[in-house]
């Protein structure tokens, strides 16, 4: 059979499954790109508004981007895509040439104000607004960018709990800052750069947001070879700011990091993208999740990257473990199912006896479950045993996996019963290698 260009075989899959919803840990949706994720607390659930990733229609490399899809989500594991809410062919100052840049939605007096750069037809990135009712759109894109906004991108719009008033920050070889009128769509003030920031390497990416009378500006700064994710705060929005550090390393194969912080249902969450999906192409991104802590004194803990991400996972669900919150120190490796496929996911091989996997937080319930299914491949046969919390936690089940070339599913009796919310750790006990696509209750 002929192979299909990896680029190919990708976008059909997209299309494949363009309305469908996606179950993640990380990358947060495994049916689409989705990059330069903001993540909005709006109705109570979590709001998403990426910036779209797609495979350029015609070839060629580099960003391409056309519309945005607004995702939601209650459990930070599910994420539902409301379809599109903004495409370049219906906004009249948006030249259709795939430069949809990163954006952000904010709430204000009754409305949700979509902020979004694009090429203008003056052929550089501006900065435009849809206007929408609900969080999901319908959005209507103004008729023309916001005029005194300079040539920029990456719009981030904060709402001083104080009293009200938005200021809008954005890029352009600096960070800048502006007051907007109180219709959201005009300046206010004239944007100003902030100072006391790196003084190169300030490309993209500012977010800001106030917590507890401090403001925030975070921001993705070109450390040499990528971008780290940094911060400074300030007693007022316009500053002056002050450099704290650093939230997250760069990417060691992904130049871009953008970002986006939000507290939900008391847990502060980073929301930030890495090049999951498009292991040849870091201009194809997924966006993730990580848990963040502030020190009591408002600085913020660093980050590092995980592939288990936040939410907890019901046992009867198809739990990823190769998703993994911990391994053992050798033993284990993370590989595509079908490499030609990405979205299809990941599997984990177990190739040593005691190599382990370690998946945190899931929720078993209240009712008793009697056994469990693994979907696994041993081709000279293979022996796991699921434990509950840690590796030489209480034993749930001993699964022998049949030996043969083929993936399969098989199934084993609960040794104990387990309720509420553990880790689930898989052990190989057998001396043959074992992959694992999925564990699943019942
Ligand atoms: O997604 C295109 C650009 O890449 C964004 O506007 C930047 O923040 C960077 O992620």
């Amino acid at each position: 059979m002929k192979k299909l260009p990896f680029r190919f075989v990708l976008f059909s899959a997209c299309s494949l499954f363009a309305c469908a919803d996606a179950l993640a840990d990380n990358p947060l949706m495994l049916d689409t790109f989705a990059a330069d994720p903001t993540a909005r607390f709006f109705e109570g659930k979590i709001y998403l508004y990426p910036s779209h990733d797609i495979i350029p229609p015609n070839g060629g490399r580099g960003f391409c981007m056309e519309d945005y899809h607004v995702y939601s989500s209650e459990n930070l594991m599910d994420w539902t895509d409301h379809g599109v809410i903004v495409t370049q062919e219906k906004v009249e100052w948006v030249n259709p040439n795939y430069g949809m840049w990163a954006p952000d939605c904010v709430f204000k007096d009754g409305k949700y104000y979509f902020y979004f750069p694009a090429n203008s037809r003056g052929a550089n990135k501006r900065v435009g607004v849809a206007v929408a009712d609900k969080p999901y759109g319908p959005f209507t894109p103004e008729p023309n960018y916001i005029p005194d906004i300079p040539p920029s991108i990456d719009p981030s719009v904060l709402i001083d709990p104080k009293d009200g008033a938005a200021y809008i920050f954005y890029s352009m070889n600096a960070i800048f800052v502006a007051k907007l009128k109180d219709n959201m769509l005009e300046l206010e003030t004239a944007p100003v750069k902030i100072d006391n920031l790196p003084t190169e390497g300030l490309v993209e990416g500012p977010f800001a947001f106030e917590r507890n009378g401090i403001y925030y500006l975070t921001f993705p700064h070109d450390v040499g070879g990528g971008e780290a994710l940094e911060y400074a705060t300030a007693d007022n929005p316009m500053g002056p700011y002050t450099m704290k550090g650093t939230i997250m390393g760069k990417h060691k194969d992904c130049w871009t990091n953008h970002h986006s912080l939000v507290l939900y249902k008391g847990q502060w969450y980073l929301f930030y993208h890495y090049k999951d999906l498009s292991p040849r192409d870091d201009t194809r991104r997924s966006a993730r999740a990580e848990f963040l802590t502030f020190n009591e004194d408002g600085t913020i803990q660093p980050i590092v990257p995980t592939l288990r991400g936040v939410g907890i996972c019901d046992a009867k669900r198809k739990i990823q473990i190769d998703r993994y919150s911990a391994v053992s120190e050798s033993g284990t490796e993370v590989s595509y199912l079908n490499s030609e496929k990405t979205g299809e996911g990941w599997k984990i091989a177990l190739s040593a006896k005691g190599a382990f996997v370690q998946y945190d937080r899931v929720d078993f319930g209240e009712e008793t479950l009697k056994s469990v299914k693994i979907r696994a491949n041993a081709s000279e046969g293979g022996a796991i045993e699921l434990r509950l919390d840690k590796a030489d936690g209480p034993l749930l089940a001993k699964i022998e996996i049949p030996e043969g070339a083929e993936w399969k599913e098989t199934s084993a009796k609960l040794e104990t019963a387990p309720t509420k919310q553990h880790n689930l750790v898989a052990v190989s006990t057998g001396e043959n290698p074992v992959e694992i696509d999925w564990v699943s209750f019942e």
